[in-house]
């Protein structure tokens, strides 16, 4: 029964006609290069501390780029994995444990996949173990052609858990260029984990006197991930690579940090409220920049399971036998962000879900007055986070996509 509400649910959702924009094909026959940066929260972009920019790089992109400003990770308790398997299946990670690591095997209408059959080369780039998460199975299994681990870079500048990123990704460039056109680059940067201490000489921001000393890091920690942005940037130019790329960056998860009253909380929410603390704790910023597109800022709620169908639409590769879970983040049709334990926002509502998922113990919050309303306005979010969650477990657990493939070629 679970198999077959999930087929009825997917062939609902894909008879609706798709919205058509003027983003739509835009970068048709353009290199993708993703990149997810290491718990990067969208609070620091734009923001300055004690005069100093966080995020210099990051925050000139902006300007030139797609900036979805509301956006949500959806991860659990798999972390970077989740958030990898959220952009590259629109399938929300599991409650418990890491889809990774759970069912390696399963296959997906994954974005390497649909990318390799429109004649695209396909791989994943990440200075690190390549047991790690499983990835050595995951990858080709997503449809990666070649998945470059800590194995295959150079000796650099060791920080924190391994190669730092600006080295990581002057080498990942170096790489890539030896390519053929079109390709699609993942990449997972690392150096901005948890606990976010830095060599002396990458603590470059002035911040002696601001908040704890876990937000200290922190900022050091992600300005230093800035400055290797800007570096890939520049490198991607000189490559002469930027101008046929689509280059994408977002966050995977949150920095650990963001309970009540933690110096990170207090400087992130600027708005001092109990909604304003829910609506930075699992904020990540996601820029697409995408040649001959005017940068522009989008503020539709999403999260990281809608980052393949809006890739998918700017490339003209959408299909409508597709079975992903997200929307379209360029369309003007109303959005939400589910997040993996129940909660779910709008740009109207966020319905904060109780542990034990009862509607009546979660909290509505009404986002233009900023205060909490009868749980029973937001029964349509709960209903779709109930629906929502429950059709992509059934799908991993059962495999389904890979049952209705083939099915459909008997
Ligand atoms: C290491 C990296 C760790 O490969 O994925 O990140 P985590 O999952 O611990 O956030």
């Amino acid at each position: 029964k679970d198999r077959k509400d999930a087929q009825a649910w997917f062939r609902d959702k894909n008879k609706e006609p798709a919205v058509q924009t003027v983003y739509e094909k835009k970068a048709a026959g353009k290199n993708l290069i993703m990149v997810q940066l290491e718990a990067y929260q969208s609070y620091v972009i734009d923001k300055k501390v004690n005069g100093q920019e966080i995020t210099p790089n990051l925050n000139k992109l902006k300007k030139e780029s797609l900036y979805f400003s509301d956006i949500h990770h959806q991860t659990a308790s798999g972390r970077t994995s989740d958030a990898e398997f959220a952009a590259n299946t629109s399938f929300y990670p599991l409650a418990t444990g890491s889809a990774y690591v759970r069912f390696p095997r399963n296959e997906y209408d994954s974005l390497p996949l649909i990318m390799k059959e429109n004649g695209y080369d396909t791989a994943a780039y990440h200075a690190y173990k390549p047991g790690f998460w499983n990835r050595y199975i995951v990858y080709p299994n997503l449809g990666f052609n070649e998945f470059h681990s800590i194995e295959d870079f150079k000796k650099g500048e060791q920080i924190g858990w391994s190669l730092g990123d600006e080295s990581f990704f002057t080498q990942s460039v170096d790489i890539m260029k030896e390519g053929e056109d079109p390709f699609y680059s993942f990449l997972i940067a690392l150096t901005s984990h948890y606990p976010y201490t830095m060599p002396a000489q990458y603590q470059n921001l002035d911040i002696d006197d601001v908040g704890d000393v876990n937000l200290r890091n922190y900022l050091q920690s992600v300005h230093y991930v800035d400055q290797a942005v800007g570096t890939f940037i520049e490198k991607l130019k000189k490559e002469g690579l930027w101008e046929n790329s689509v280059v994408v960056f977002y966050g995977d998860h949150d920095s650990g940090y963001m309970q009540a009253n933690t110096g990170s909380t207090l400087f992130a929410n600027t708005k001092a409220d109990k909604l304003g603390e829910l609506e930075v704790k699992d904020g990540i910023p996601l820029f697409m920049h995408v040649p001959g597109v005017d940068g522009k800022e989008i503020n539709k709620a999403g999260g990281q399971v809608d980052i393949m169908p809006t890739l998918l639409h700017l490339f003209g590769m959408n299909k409508d036998n597709y079975h992903h879970m997200g929307q379209n983040l360029l369309d003007d049709q109303e959005s939400s962000v589910v997040f993996r334990y129940g909660s779910v926002k709008t740009d109207k509502y966020y319905y904060k879900a109780a542990y034990d998922l009862k509607l009546e113990n979660g909290t509505c919050y009404d986002i233009e007055s900023r205060q909490s309303v009868s749980v029973e306005t937001c029964k349509p979010l709960y209903d779709k986070s109930i629906e929502h969650l429950g059709i992509s477990d059934d799908v991993i657990f059962g495999n389904l996509v890979e049952l209705w493939r083939n099915q459909s070629v008997k």
